[in-house]
């Protein structure tokens, strides 16, 4: 049966409502139709998208060279398991490890599965390299954390809303505050069986809390002072979004960074996910140099679409794509336009505390309780004058527009943001 025409949002969404699972509660904004910074609803409004699903979609909606990789693939070779070879999966891995300076690549799917993936080979190789003893090694991690909806995952995670109700937790994880190189340090000194430190280099979720500029490296010396493993998610900083090819090293933007190798904040295990795709396809993977990624052998890990040709096929597009049409430098630029003209209007505004991020990650602070339904009004408004963006927790607006948005678009996106906002002033 083809698949119904939808006439109206009003019937999306009561479809959605009718047989969907609650999980989420979206803006009441039905899509039908992207490209690149745009997105279309079902009665053919436009609007500009500033959450990249996410930041997924850094590349734009759509991108015909991704779209149309994926579409060559899909149509020759979709699955084969890891049963067999095939004859995209190398390609993609040498590729990509060259592209981010790393040995070897473990392809995932989800971001969660990959964090997951990445919990697996430090515990190993805490047992297998450390000498921990089995079951007792410890993971590092930070308060206000997001790296997922697993249950192991939430197991470690301080959002009520993300693991109430979801117990018994997964074991072995110990909280520190974020940004704060003393305590990592303290941590690592009172318990020797530290396997790894698994850190955002941003914090997304919990509302784009960007730490000292410093914090990636001290971390990552305060690891291999205690032989930790520095294990960096960027599943939603990597890969341009903060203005640098991965947010741990923050400030070049080079390739595999191979040319500043001495400055790089290179992790033990890099995390990645969302726009390894440019949203077009669930494709995450692990990065490790061999030290580590050969305590996995064959039968102790896998999934049955890690891997796949059409997501080997996408990745390497993406990439491609990030790097031919210089992305990562395009959203330093347009990051720092974005906070110096929202930094304009904030001096003169009583409804917006601050501006933060970097690169195009940002949020605003809205001036009102995290309890008030002030950020979701406010988005709603937005939506009304033509930009989609979301809350993140209460009063926290994220802002993350694709990174192919050029100066035009993005001041035409800040009047659209600071009128809707001088609609909210007291
Ligand atoms: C939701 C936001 C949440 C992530 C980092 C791992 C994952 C994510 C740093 C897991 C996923 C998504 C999940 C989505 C909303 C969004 C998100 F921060 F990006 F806004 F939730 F915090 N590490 N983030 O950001 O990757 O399994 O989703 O592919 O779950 O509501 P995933």
């Amino acid at each position: 049966m083809p698949l119904p025409k939808i006439n109206s949002s009003e019937e999306a969404i009561k479809l959605e409502d009718q047989h969907g699972a609650h999980n989420y509660h979206p803006l009441p904004a039905v899509l039908s139709r992207g490209e690149g910074v745009h997105v279309w609803d079902v009665e053919g409004n436009k609007y500009y998208d500033f959450l990249s699903a996410y930041s997924a979609v850094n590349q734009g909606h759509c991108h015909p060279k991704i779209v149309g990789a994926m579409h060559e693939q899909a149509s020759k070779l979709a699955l084969t398991s890891r049963a067999f070879h095939n004859d995209v999966l190398g390609a993609y891995e040498k590729y990509a490890t060259e592209y981010f300076g790393f040995d070897k690549l473990l392809p995932m799917n989800t971001g969660a599965e990959a964090v997951e993936t990445a919990i697996k080979i430090a515990r190993k190789w805490a047992y297998e390299r450390k000498g921990v003893k089995e079951t007792e090694a410890e993971i590092i991690v930070c308060e206000n954390n997001f790296h997922g909806r697993t249950t192991t995952v939430i197991s470690f995670s301080n959002d009520e809303d993300a693991r109430r109700n979801f117990g018994p937790y997964t074991p072995g994880f110990t909280k520190i505050p974020y940004d704060d190189p003393e305590a990592l340090e303290a941590a690592l000194k009172a318990n020797p069986n530290v396997a790894g430190f698994l850190v955002e280099p941003i914090q997304g979720e919990a509302g784009v809390y960007t730490p000292a500029d410093d914090f990636m490296q001290k971390a990552k010396d305060i690891c291999s002072k205690y032989n930790v493993l520095f294990m960096a998610d960027e599943i939603q900083t990597g890969i341009g979004r903060t203005g640098g090819l991965l947010a741990v090293c923050g400030h070049c933007t080079c390739e595999a960074h191979c040319e500043r190798q001495e400055t790089y904040t290179k992790p033990d295990i890099l995390i990645l996910g969302k726009a390894l795709s440019g949203g077009n396809y669930p494709v995450s993977a692990v990065l490790a140099d061999n030290e580590v990624m050969d305590v996995i052998q064959p039968g102790q890990h896998g999934s049955t679409f890690g891997g796949n040709p059409v997501a080997a096929a996408v990745a390497v597009a993406a990439l491609d794509v990030i790097r031919d049409e210089q992305l990562t430098q395009n959203a330093r630029k347009m990051g720092k336009l974005f906070r110096r003209l929202m930094d304009d209007y904030i001096r003169e505004s009583n409804i917006v505390n601050l501006v933060r991020g970097r690169g195009l990650l940002n949020a605003i602070v809205i001036n009102d309780s995290p309890e008030s339904t002030t950020a979701w009004d406010i988005c709603m408004a937005l939506k009304e004058n033509g930009l989609l963006a979301k809350p993140t927790h209460g009063n926290i607006i994220r802002f993350a527009p694709p990174l192919v948005m050029s100066e035009e678009q993005l001041r035409d996106c800040v009047n659209i943001i600071t009128s809707t906002l001088k609609q909210f002033e007291k």
